[in-house]
């Protein structure tokens, strides 16, 4: 179906297509620089993620400089429709010198920003409290040595400052999202003590105020991860009552939850106690396995309430996964991409309609419609927008991510 007949398809609904693709276009997605190495990072050590998260697989043209990463994701913005922005964590700074964790400054990011500029994206940023000799217990933040603590305080303050100094730069806040590992394998006899901890070190790295144009905070929950599975110390209840008291930005990973909660549900509610809210959309498979996304009901009932609930104004979305079984390249444009046709369908929903049936107690009107509005030609209106925007689709591209891919396979 063409264009034209796919828009008198939804006008027939009352949806104007137009006024779809003119919102979509403006909704940035924040893409993770990690998908691109496998979560490594470019400091001067070796050594795993760990911290209960780990990507597996050995599928050659993983990026080992920034300038590979910036290469392949120059490529990966170019096949994304759009204008997106960048999740850069702190172990991938890009410097000659070889600064500690407590150590890092806004001039081991300058490289970036300044690419960032140049390619018109905004950035976003995280303190990396992970892959470290100073968090192999799985502890950091709610460490019961002082000392760790406030090695790891001192790397969170400093994130948070070079984070405003990226938006100042940039001209556009950046969100500074705070994960930490911490947590038991086995079941812990005080699960108060390290929560009171984490809470004190959270508040001594977020002492210092800035100025809400330039750094955003955000605080990332947890259920479990591998092991820590008797108890994350940043549990969803810690985390929803750090970020409602000191008005914070609370993060929603979509691997972060038990396997039969529906995390968009969470969002309606999450925002009637929080500003602003933190997206990190991903695709748990038994548990926060963090595969690339899909267009699956989890991603589009999350779009849905995003457009349902109008909460994309206080909504940052931001992906979070990582494959390294197939091409790192294309698994960042299918997962973005995948996020992006959510939305659009979301878009091109007759909202108006459904919520007049749901209030009138109308669920059969409400069924009809949600099942009958699944054979509209969503697929036509994304190849136009992809057209509008100078970016292929189908087997073009298919051929494209390809031919990038088979141009990094000799990286070794
Ligand atoms: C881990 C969290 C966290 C990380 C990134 C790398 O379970 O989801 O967001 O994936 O910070
Ligand atoms: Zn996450």
């Amino acid at each position: 179906m063409n264009y034209e007949s796919a828009k008198a398809a939804f006008a027939d609904w009352g949806v104007d297509t137009e006024t779809a693709l003119a919102k979509l276009a403006g909704i940035p997605i924040s893409m993770h620089c990690w998908q691109g190495d496998d979560v490594v990072g470019f400091e001067k050590k070796s050594g795993s993620s760990g911290g209960g998260i780990q990507a597996t697989g050995s599928h050659p043209g993983r990026a080992r400089t920034p300038d590979e990463l910036r290469a392949d994701l120059e490529f990966a913005y170019s096949m994304i429709p759009g204008k997106h922005r960048l999740n850069l964590h702190a172990c991938y700074l890009d410097t000659d010198q070889n600064p500690d964790r407590d150590e890092i400054e806004f001039s081991h990011f300058a490289p970036w920003v300044d690419w960032a500029k140049d390619q018109g994206l905004g950035l976003d940023f995280n303190p990396t409290f992970f892959a470290h000799e100073k968090a192999d217990d799985n502890l950091t933040l709610s460490h019961p040595d002082q000392a760790i603590r406030d090695f790891w305080i001192e790397h969170g303050k400093r994130s948070r400052d070079i984070a405003a100094q990226i938006g100042a730069a940039l001209g556009s806040p950046t969100v500074n999202n705070i994960w930490v590992p911490d947590g038991y394998k086995d079941t812990p006899v005080d699960r108060l003590a390290p929560r009171q901890r984490l809470e004190q070190s959270l508040n001594a790295v977020m002492e210092q105020k800035h100025n809400k144009a330039q750094m955003l905070d955000a605080v990332e929950s947890k259920l479990f991860g591998i092991g820590v599975e008797a108890c994350t110390v940043g549990s969803h209840e810690f985390y929803l009552g750090y970020a409602i008291r000191n008005e914070t930005l609370l993060c929603l990973d979509m691997g972060h939850f038990h396997p039969t909660e529906n995390v968009a549900d969470k969002l309606s509610s999450v925002a009637l106690s929080v500003d602003e809210i933190l997206l990190h959309v991903s695709r748990p498979m038994r548990w926060d396995s963090d595969h690339v996304i899909l267009l699956d009901d989890s991603i589009m009932q999350m779009a849905q309430e995003l457009i349902s609930a109008e909460l994309l104004d206080r909504t940052h979305i931001g992906l979070d996964f990582f494959d390294a079984t197939i091409s790192r390249t294309a698994a960042w444009v299918i997962g973005t991409r995948n996020m992006q046709k959510a939305l659009l369908r979301a878009l091109l929903a007759p909202w108006t309609h459904l919520k007049a049936a749901e209030t009138s107690l109308d669920y059969t009107t409400r069924l009809v419609v949600t099942e009958e509005i699944k054979d509209l030609p969503y697929g036509a209106v994304w190849a136009e927008f992809c057209d509008r925007m100078e970016v292929g689709t189908g087997k073009t591209l298919i051929s494209d991510l390809g031919h990038y891919q088979k141009s990094v396979e000799t990286r070794g």
